[in-house]
């Protein structure tokens, strides 16, 4: 197991569900944080209860290329040597049937879970390939591996992430620089809240009746991948609850 003590890791959509585990997890063992997200005031209420912890904030919409491009070059320079990138900002709109779609839903989900992971990517792996170390976690899903009715365009943005995750690995072979994907089914979080545009209640009712995983489920698994030895590459982990078997076959107790 190598030590996170000091190491620059940079997490987007930290402002809240595995974003925000993640930060609490690695600020737990002395990472030094650079938190991203659009809401700035959920970052500082965060940062406040991880007093321990140094910390950089980023208020940040992935999908804005030039402001990915602006917030990485203008790093502080104590800031700037990135050591770990996880790409985690993402969401979900609705699960319309592709043919009655929302064209304004399709373009949110595929700027951001898409183009938004890649300029990132752009902006932060070229760093660490030149300093020698880095690596870099993508936030898939189980959805990128099965597509289920009305996932459509969401399963595709997943399925794009597990394409760009592979092809990372194969870009920086001789490299030292990690790539990991983690791909888990269902998570509590704020995730269908954001699905079902704030219907508390239906997001509610898609973890009833089974345990589901949750964020910090999540962050420990990220946490392990990227405290292996050096030369260990986890390349990608599919995580679910028990009473998950695949995106549509899910066991709800009474
Ligand atoms: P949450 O809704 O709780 O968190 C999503 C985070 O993404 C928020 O911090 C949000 O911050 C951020 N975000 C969204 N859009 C942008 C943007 N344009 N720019 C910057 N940040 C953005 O959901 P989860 O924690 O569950 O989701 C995290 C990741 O995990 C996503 O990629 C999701 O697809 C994936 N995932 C989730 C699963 C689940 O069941 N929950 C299962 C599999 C994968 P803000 O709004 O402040 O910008
Ligand atoms: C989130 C899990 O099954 O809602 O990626 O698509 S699922």
């Amino acid at each position: 197991m190598i030590s996170l003590e000091n190491q620059i890791v940079l997490i987007t959509g930290a402002s809240s569900g595995i974003g925000a585990a993640c930060a609490k997890m690695f600020a737990g063992a002395g990472a030094k944080l650079i938190l991203a997200a659009r809401r700035l005031e959920r970052l500082e209420e965060l940062a406040k209860s991880l007093t321990s912890a140094q910390i950089h904030l980023l208020e940040l919409d992935v999908r804005d290329r030039s402001a990915v491009e602006s917030a990485i070059s203008h790093l502080p320079s104590s800031w700037s040597d990135i050591d770990i990138l996880i790409n985690n900002a993402g969401l979900s709109r609705r699960l319309d049937k592709l043919h009655e779609g929302d064209f304004q839903d399709w373009e949110e989900m595929i700027d951001t879970n898409i183009k938004g992971l890649l300029y990132l990517t752009r902006y932060v792996v070229p760093g660490m390939v030149n300093r020698g170390r880095g690596h870099v976690v993508n936030l898939g899903s189980i959805a990128g591996h099965q597509t289920y009715p009305g996932g459509n365009v969401y399963c595709a943005t997943k399925a794009a992430v597990k394409a760009l995750s592979e092809g990372l690995k194969q870009d920086l072979l001789g490299t030292p620089v990690r790539v990991t994907s983690v791909d888990p089914g269902m998570v509590e979080t704020e995730f269908s809240q954001v699905r079902f545009h704030g219907d508390v209640d239906r997001a509610k009712r898609v973890y009833q009746g089974v345990n589901p995983l949750t964020a910090d489920d999540i962050a420990d698994v990220i946490f392990f991948c990227t405290t292996r030895s050096p030369h260990v590459n986890i390349n990608e982990v599919i995580l679910m609850p028990v009473n998950q078997a695949s995106a549509t076959l899910v066991h709800r107790q009474p």
